[in-house]
């Protein structure tokens, strides 16, 4: 038998004493949040959101309504783009970049409104007089029941607060108690920074009605917004003054929080904002907390607790999230990896729930009447990487906001289409906001992108690779038309190879470096990759519908006309059609490996010289970068089968911010750009499972970059593409010890692993998938550069099994 000697023994009692005490989903605080909004803990419904503070004499409820936006129905679109598109696509392809670029700004890039902010209601304070000195001081969210709990004692009384945000009766609760009958005292009040807003106190009610302001020219006193926090308590008195309401000698209080606004949809603003404030409250009113709370927990726990992980745990996890943060880089705790994993799935089902908005930059979750970028859809990357985790994290419901979200764009883009490109379809540039604006915004660095529809688009793609349904299929293809559409007409033939490109194009927000300042180009490598996809995915939608034969046809031809991805000089990807890339680009966006994550152009096995380019980018773009573009390359380095490092960038991440001199990790595990922005939890918890599971290229491949510290654990729950689920993933010793998976749509499962597995149904497997969820649409060949060496990096040696399955029927493979 091993020796095991006396510390790691001390050790793994230590972490057993604490998996029995401590229920592992959980993030926990020793202190308050004091000021810092970082340290606040997030709950949500999709709709409605808090930041819960958790400071003992000033509690702050810092509170969010999805639809409290700036402005009112508007477009941004700038008509003078289509008559002077031909002469900015000349001199792009005469050489003459800047010069296109400074035409586009004046023609081009919007003269209207660059995107509305996304804005707080206000906040819910409530002061305790007598609590300035305290012990026993704890906070913490509970992450399997979505509860945020404060807990401390004042004087021998021991006080407790509970906050969450219920799906089902829509509104915000909170429960204050105290330990010694008649001990609560407080007084709520409410705050907010909106100048069009009025706040007053009747009965039992706290009450705030307003509209937000205009911005960037679009009008304003539109959007009204109602809210009222309404109070009863267990014994004591409730008094009141014009704005405030004091609370005397109770035993415990329960505040209900109900906001809501007239916001339709994001051409109409008919609701009636009072009325839908007090039907959610006199609907929840009419439960008790204990009701309302368990109708929460198990509305929550359907999604939740769908996945379960395990990826071992050390002593590191018994120390309070803050502590673990800072010592993550340093300990053995890949219980916090399973916690952070989970606390994205949280996020996700807190902040977009099916008939709601899609989760913007922050989520849902913002406390500023500025906030960054406006809290808008930033859709050439940040948008698209909030739901990387909807499907194969089993939260297909929280995708449908992004769903809903693209059949609107695919009305309002289509004028954009028609007024400044002169083209059928549909597209939107690089932002939108609630009320889908879809003209280009912010700075002609960046605005003038004419993918982020196509590139939405796949999300609604995905989906169907997934579910499978014909019926969603259907009701989405126009989408999907209309966006592979655009392209027939915007691409046009460039000069030298008489490629079909999109110009003017940007590779996101990047130039090249002989070109300081001037990104405009033609026929960039991300562009290529989303329109090769776009008309992929409207060909393999009309067969499967059966539908549009001709036009098919019409979108091949063009496919076949599209550039081949290219291998430069440094045997790198291309970012750009010429060899222009730079070794020493640290920038953050990486677009071109878009073909590597999300999509499943390039492969190990089908493309090992792209694969192997793709490596090289990707090193010499180096790890530590904003919180979002390190989300990103931990799912780059899964897909590059390297365990290691993918592991080394949630290292990275994982950080508190700033300490590795990029982005890194709020004390409430917020992702930071810096600041605060919610796509990298997103983007790590989809880099996460792609470590342990991918369903792309043929296959599930089972643990394709496992890093030797998680040798031995498990994943319950996750969905693979084809209509399959990961039942039970076991591994022991880094191998795959068991698999249970589940066929919804029958069909041929073929399994990518290191290690044989045995089942009376298994074969060894041959040819292609005959599963047509797996069948792969190949790319050109590359062209390489002369000057390229040869860098093989040949994935490891893997077997291949297929199984049978029938609609309905559970599997079950061991490794023995
Ligand atoms: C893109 C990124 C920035 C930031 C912003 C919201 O413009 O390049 O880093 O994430 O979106």
């Amino acid at each position: 038998m091993k020796k095991i000697s006396c510390s790691t023994l001390l050790l793994l009692l230590a972490a057993g004493l604490f998996a029995q005490q401590q229920p592992a989903m959980k993030l926990w605080y020793n202190t308050p949040s004091g000021k810092v909004w970082e340290n606040a803990l997030p709950v949500g419904n999709g709709r409605l959101a808090a930041m819960v503070y958790g400071n003992v004499e000033q509690e702050i409820i810092q509170l969010n309504e999805s639809t409290v936006w700036t402005g009112s129905p508007n477009r941004n679109d700038n008509p003078d783009a289509l008559a002077a598109l031909p002469e900015i696509r000349k001199l792009i392809f005469e050489g003459r970049q800047k010069e296109a670029q400074q035409l586009a700004e004046k023609t081009m890039q919007t003269r209207k409104s660059n995107g509305q902010m996304y804005q707080p209601v206000g906040n819910l304070d409530i002061h305790f007089a007598d609590h300035g000195s305290y012990t026993n001081y704890y906070r913490e969210l509970d992450i399997e029941k979505a509860v945020a709990r404060t807990t401390y004692t004042v004087n021998g009384t021991a006080y407790t607060r509970e906050v969450f945000a219920s799906v089902p009766a829509q509104v915000i609760v909170i429960k204050l108690g105290s330990s010694k009958p008649g001990g609560l005292s407080f007084r709520a009040s409410l705050s907010t920074r909106h100048k069009m807003a009025v706040i007053g106190a009747e009965d039992n009610e706290l009450i705030i009605s307003g509209t937000t302001a205009g911005h960037e020219g679009v009008e304003g006193g539109k959007l009204k917004f109602k809210g009222i926090a309404r109070i009863r308590t267990e014994g004591g008195t409730l008094s009141r003054t014009d704005t405030a309401i004091d609370i005397r000698n109770a035993t415990s209080a329960e505040i209900c929080i109900s906001i809501a606004t007239n916001y339709v949809h994001y051409n109409d603003l008919g609701a009636d904002a009072d009325k839908r404030t007090g039907d959610y409250l006199a609907g929840a009113w009419k439960k008790d907390y204990a009701q309302l709370k368990q109708e929460h927990i198990t509305a929550y726990q359907r999604y939740f607790n769908r996945v379960k992980i395990d990826l071992g745990t050390t002593a590191a996890a018994a120390a309070p999230t803050d502590e673990r943060l800072k010592n993550f880089s340093m300990d053995n705790d890949p219980q916090f990896v399973a916690l952070y994993f989970q606390f994205g799935r949280y996020l996700l089902i807190s902040c977009s729930q099916p008939g709601g908005q899609p989760a913007n930059l922050q989520g849902i979750w913002n406390g500023s009447m500025t906030p960054p970028w406006d809290s808008k859809y930033t859709i050439n990357i940040n948008t698209e990487m909030n739901y990387w985790p909807a499907e194969k994290d089993n939260l297909p419901e929280m995708h449908e906001p992004l769903i809903q979200m693209v059949k609107e764009l695919s009305v309002t883009g289509r004028e954009t289409a028609r007024s400044m490109y002169g083209a059928r379809g549909w597209l939107a540039h690089h932002n939108t906001d609630l009320w889908r604006i879809t003209g280009p915004v912010d700075n002609i660095f960046w605005g003038v992108w004419s993918m982020g529809g196509a590139w939405l688009s796949q999300h609604v793609w995905e989906k169907y690779l997934y579910n499978g349904d014909k019926k969603y299929l259907a009701k989405v293809y126009p989408a999907l038309k209309g966006a592979a559409m655009f392209f027939v007409d915007h691409l046009v033939e460039e000069p030298a190879h008489q490629w079909l490109v999109i110009n003017p194009g940007t590779s996101p927000e990047n130039a090249p470096k002989t070109r300081p300042g001037v990104s405009f180009d033609a026929g960039c490598t991300m562009d290529n990759q989303i329109v090769f996809d776009m008309l992929s995915v409207a060909i393999e939608a009309a067969t499967v519908l059966k539908t549009d034969k001709l036009f098919s046809d019409t979108l091949r031809a063009v496919r076949d006309r599209l550039p081949p991805m290219q291998v430069g000089q440094y045997g790198q990807l291309q970012e750009w059609l010429e060899d222009l890339d730079d070794p020493e680009d640290k920038h953050r966006h990486i677009s071109h490996l878009y073909g590597l994550f999300p999509s499943a152009q390039i492969s190990p096995y089908r493309t090992p010289q792209l694969f192997s380019a793709a490596q090289t980018s990707l090193l010499q773009r180096g790890d530590v970068s904003t919180g979002w573009s390190m989300g990103w390359k931990v799912n780059w380095w899964a897909r590059l089968q390297n365990g290691e490092r993918a592991l080394k960038l949630i290292s990275d991440q994982l950080s508190p911010v700033g300490t590795k001199g990029g982005g890194g990790t709020y004390n409430n595990l917020f992702d930071a750009h810096a600041p605060f922005q919610i796509d990298g939890n997103f983007g790590c918890t989809s880099g996460i499972t792609e470590m342990l599971m991918q369903s792309h290229d043929g296959a599930i491949h089972l643990l394709p970059a496992l890093p030797a510290v998680w040798k031995n654990g498990s994943i319950k729950g996750l969905r693979a593409r084809g209509g399959f689920e990961i039942v039970e993933l076991v591994w022991k010793e880094g191998k795959v010890e068991k698999l249970v998976i589940r066929s919804s749509l029958g069909g041929n499962c073929r399994i990518r692993t290191a290690n044989v597995l045995r089942s009376a149904a298994l074969r060894p497997a041959s040819g292609d998938n005959p599963n047509y969820f797996y069948h792969i649409i190949p790319v050109k060949e590359p062209l390489i550069s002369p000057k390229a060496e040869k860098q093989p990096v040949g994935p490891a040696p893997v077997l291949l099994f297929d199984l049978p399955t029938k609609p309905g029927k559970t599997y079950t493979l061991t490794a023995k």
